[in-house]
């Protein structure tokens, strides 16, 4: 993938794309261009054989602060300006983001590697997995300007660590820490701050040599499992199943057991 982009950074390393969020000096704060810029990354990553594994960090302190409230601030004065109509900014910036990285058929990781706030720590709860450094933070922040968690933060979060203990990060609003983030499942891994891109990397080269349709598919099945009744999520995933047996990694792994070595996947 070309790197043409403005406030965000793109990588490509043995299969892994990482998109890093650029604009430190607001804590990686979500503006109309970054959002654009986010959106077609992910929609070129979405189509591109050679990218089989997503990596969302932020670049400086912070891994996203959110929703730039220095770009939406004359909306707030006192002399009358028109109110934000949040649902045509929520309907045309945020949900394509959280859409693409929820149905995207590649794994995605987000390296939390500073605070991630407000519409900054949805876009964290949409990705798979979450890897926390020392140093990060989850900063809720909707509640504390009267908001509700939008771009999928009334959704994921309780996906990951429960009802209960979701009701309290959003409706409390206070900053959840790196070990309390950890320790509740919100990160899958918790490292220096040092190991965190390392640790990382690591990780998402080892799913990107892995069976990509395959991975694409399980997620596609889990994505649909919240909504199924078993039988359908049984005739689901025999369709699945159906697809994911006619790949070509699936016939590699079979191959590789037999001949006792070491599979060699291409994504097919
Ligand atoms: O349409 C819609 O708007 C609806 C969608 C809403 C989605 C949302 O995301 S709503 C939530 C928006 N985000 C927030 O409310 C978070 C606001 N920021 C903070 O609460 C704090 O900054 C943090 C907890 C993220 C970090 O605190 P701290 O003490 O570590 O850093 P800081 O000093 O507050 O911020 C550092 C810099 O980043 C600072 O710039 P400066 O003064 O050094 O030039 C600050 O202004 C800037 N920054 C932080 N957050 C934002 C931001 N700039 C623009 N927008 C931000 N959201």
């Amino acid at each position: 993938m070309s790197n043409t982009f403005a406030t965000i950074k793109t990588e490509n390393e043995d299969g892994v794309l990482t998109i890093t969020l650029n604009r430190p000096d607001s804590y990686n704060a979500l503006d109309e261009q970054i959002s654009v810029e986010l959106t077609t990354a992910l929609r070129m990553a979405e189509r591109d054989p050679e990218t089989r594994c997503i990596v969302l960090t932020g670049a400086g302190k912070a891994f996203c602060a959110g929703q730039d409230l220095i770009e939406i601030k004359s909306h707030y004065t006192d002399d009358g300006a028109k109110p934000l109509d949040f649902g045509v900014l929520l309907r045309s910036r945020y949900n394509p983001i959280v859409t693409r990285l929820r149905s995207i058929e590649k794994p995605v990781i987000a390296a939390v590697n500073g605070v991630a706030a407000g519409a900054g720590a949805s876009l964290a709860f949409a990705a798979d997995l979450r890897i926390g450094c020392k140093s990060a933070s989850i900063a809720p922040a909707f509640i504390n300007i009267g908001l509700i968690p939008d771009a999928g933060g009334t959704f994921n979060l309780q996906r990951i660590v429960g009802y209960a203990k979701a009701a309290e990060i959003w409706m409390l609003g206070e900053k959840v820490d790196a070990e309390e983030a950890y320790r509740v499942g919100l990160f899958n891994r918790l490292v220096d701050d040092e190991q965190l891109m390392p640790t990382t990397m690591e990780l998402a080269k080892r799913l990107a040599s892995m069976p990509t349709r395959g991975i694409g598919l399980t997620k596609r099945g889990m994505n649909r499992a919240w909504n199924s009744t078993l039988e359908d999520q049984l005739e689901y995933e025999a369709f699945l199943q159906q697809t994911a047996g006619m790949t070509e990694d699936h016939r590699e792994g079979v191959l590789a057991f037999i001949e006792k070595r070491n599979a060699e996947f291409k994504g097919r």
